[in-house]
């Protein structure tokens, strides 16, 4: 049985995933209409991807006997200077759920709550790979400049890069 603080908190994560989801979701639509089919499909994975990891805690709150919130979202940013302030941005916000989901893993150990402290292992290093791809890509889009035939290539590699990360993953 979670406690009310658990719960409470599991609650506020649900809403950051599924921000996430919607962020990228945003993300998805504004590559799509500049034409860059490459970067709409790796960012609408991802707002799947955070879809998935909102379901999770969903059926865990539900089925440790608490009830999981479906509430209302802050609207994402729609709008972006160019690729790489949008990857920019998708970079600082894996870092905000990184130092989110540590505050979750140090309140699941005040409350000696080890079956949601064990639960969020999985969360811990999907924030790892998270992350370290960001990274990956942004030290990309760097190396690119303003090169458009560096842009062309990075939207054509790019989709191959989540198809590649995609089935690298466990499916729950
Ligand atoms: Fe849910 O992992 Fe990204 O944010």
């Amino acid at each position: 049985m979670l406690s009310k603080i658990i719960e409470e908190a599991l609650n506020k994560q649900i809403k950051i995933e599924a921000e996430s989801s919607q962020i990228y979701l945003a993300m998805a639509c504004w590559a799509e209409v500049k034409g860059l089919e490459g970067v709409a499909g790796f960012m609408y994975d991802q707002s799947q991807e955070e879809r998935d990891h909102m379901l999770k805690l969903v059926k865990f709150v539900n089925e440790r006997g608490g009830h999981a919130q479906v509430s209302a979202l802050a609207a994402p940013n729609v709008t972006f200077e160019g690729f790489r302030e949008m990857f920019q941005e998708l970079f600082n916000h894996e870092v905000f759920v990184s130092d989110s989901i540590n505050e979750l893993v140090h309140i699941s150990l005040q409350e000696k709550d080890y079956a949601t402290h064990n639960f969020l292992q999985w969360y811990v290093s999907e924030q790892i790979e998270e992350e370290a791809m960001a990274r990956t890509i942004l030290d990309k889009i760097n190396l690119i400049g303003d090169d458009k035939g560096g842009l062309y290539l990075f939207d054509r590699d790019i989709q191959q890069l989540s198809v590649t990360t995609a089935s690298a993953e466990t499916p729950e």
